[in-house]
């Protein structure tokens, strides 16, 4: 065993994962300080081996998002508008119905829909969105408005928490995508989302879909101007609600994209930090399911290597994202299942598309793509 570790730490973590015994925040903190990284991935390789194999997950879905204005400005974002800003928009139920039907010969199987807390809005407009949705995708899950959405709903639906979820959920919200958590602890709140919920709040938001039935990804925004001991704390702190609810599905690192942002002044992530992100995520959220490796935000070839690191699943086909790529992302804005399924291969997994809740469909449809294309 001398051999597998460069960093000595490893190996008595080695020994807590191989045991299966939960690691703390000083684990989390050693496997962070390290740079031992190929040590690292193979313990993430462990657990991610242990739970899912060789099977690597993708999804063929839709981004949709209904408005850039937000009451929010958050200091990292590059997606938001004010009402009066150039480039704001706002999509029309018609609008919507006609992104829709541009790709309804595509078997699309997830629509991600999230959009800005844009103050004209009523909540008769989120009802009628999901139910347009609903109407000419039957069979496409909605993954819809993160939790932060939510409490701005509850706030302007007139009704409870609980109560605006299930009118959400009567209008066919199955899913709630991980955004809007970035980092949760009130020091990096102040410093870059002061107007948006805390991170108090945003757990209590979950805390309540999952009691509705609802399961809902979580993320981490990283690589701006948080510490690692904050970064180990959020993952405990999301670990720490999964385990009374359980409601969580997948886990999304986030990396910082700082192009046309207030923080264009930061150099962004590095790989190396890409790839122990996910490492760490999947050794500590060890209630989590699955670990995303988002293509949009690491770049294709690093989420492929991310899949050796810990990581399950590489989000999706897309086509069409705008948030990342409005802050300077330079991956492309969709791929083809073809190419995902390429990826995977050649990485020495075996892909298996998936719907919303990790239900395989579609088996092999990809077959004859050679491993090492
Ligand atoms: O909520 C905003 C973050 C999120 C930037 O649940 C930024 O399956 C990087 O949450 N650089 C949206 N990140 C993306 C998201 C997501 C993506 C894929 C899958 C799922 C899922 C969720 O992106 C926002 C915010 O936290 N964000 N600006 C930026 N400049
Ligand atoms: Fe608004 Fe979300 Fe951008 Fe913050 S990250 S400004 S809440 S759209």
């Amino acid at each position: 065993m001398d051999t597998l570790f460069i960093d000595d730490n490893f190996h008595k973590i080695y020994e807590k994962v191989t045991a299966g015994k939960r690691l703390g925040f000083e684990d989390g903190l050693a496997l962070y300080q390290s740079t031992d990284l190929t040590g690292l991935g193979r313990l993430a390789d462990t657990v991610r081996r242990r739970r899912h194999g060789e099977t690597a997950f993708y999804v063929y879905n839709q981004h949709l998002n209904y408005t850039n204005i937000c009451l929010n400005r958050c200091r990292f974002c590059a997606y938001a508008r004010d009402r009066a800003e150039e480039g704001a928009f706002t999509l029309s139920l018609a609008d919507v119905r006609e992104r829709l039907l541009e790709r309804i010969d595509e078997p699309v199987r997830e629509l991600h829909i999230v959009g800005g807390l844009n103050p004209a809005l009523p909540f008769d407009y989120y009802l009628d969105l999901l139910r347009t949705v609903k109407e000419i995708r039957p069979e496409a899950a909605i993954k819809a408005f993160t939790a932060v959405e939510i409490d701005h709903l509850a706030g302007i639906s007139g009704l409870s928490l609980e109560d605006t979820v299930a009118a959400l959920k009567d209008a066919g919200l199955e899913m709630i995508p991980g955004g809007g958590a970035e980092v949760l602890d009130d020091r990096i709140r102040e410093a870059l989302f002061p107007r948006k919920i805390g991170g108090e709040r945003w757990l209590e938001v979950m805390a309540a879909l999952h009691r509705s039935g609802l399961t809902a990804n979580a993320t981490l925004l990283y690589g701006h101007i948080e510490t690692l001991e904050e970064r180990v704390r959020h993952l405990i702190r999301l670990r720490e609600l999964q385990d009374e609810t359980g409601g969580f599905s997948a886990f999304i690192p986030l990396a910082f994209h700082p192009g046309n942002t207030q923080l264009s002044h930061l150099p962004g992530t590095t790989g190396f930090d890409d790839l122990k992100t996910v490492a760490v995520a999947r050794l500590m959220l060890d209630n989590f399911d699955h670990i995303k490796a988002y293509w949009v935000m690491i770049g294709e070839k690093l989420a492929q290597v991310a899949l050796s690191f810990g990581a399950d699943d590489l989000d999706g086909t897309i086509v069409e994202e705008k948030i990342t790529h409005m802050a300077g992302a330079r991956s492309p804005k969709g791929l083809a299942r073809e190419e995902m399924e390429r990826m995977i291969r050649a990485a020495g997994f075996r892909p298996v598309e998936r719907d919303s809740f990790y239900r395989s469909v579609n088996e092999g449809k990809g077959e004859g793509i050679p491993a090492h294309a």
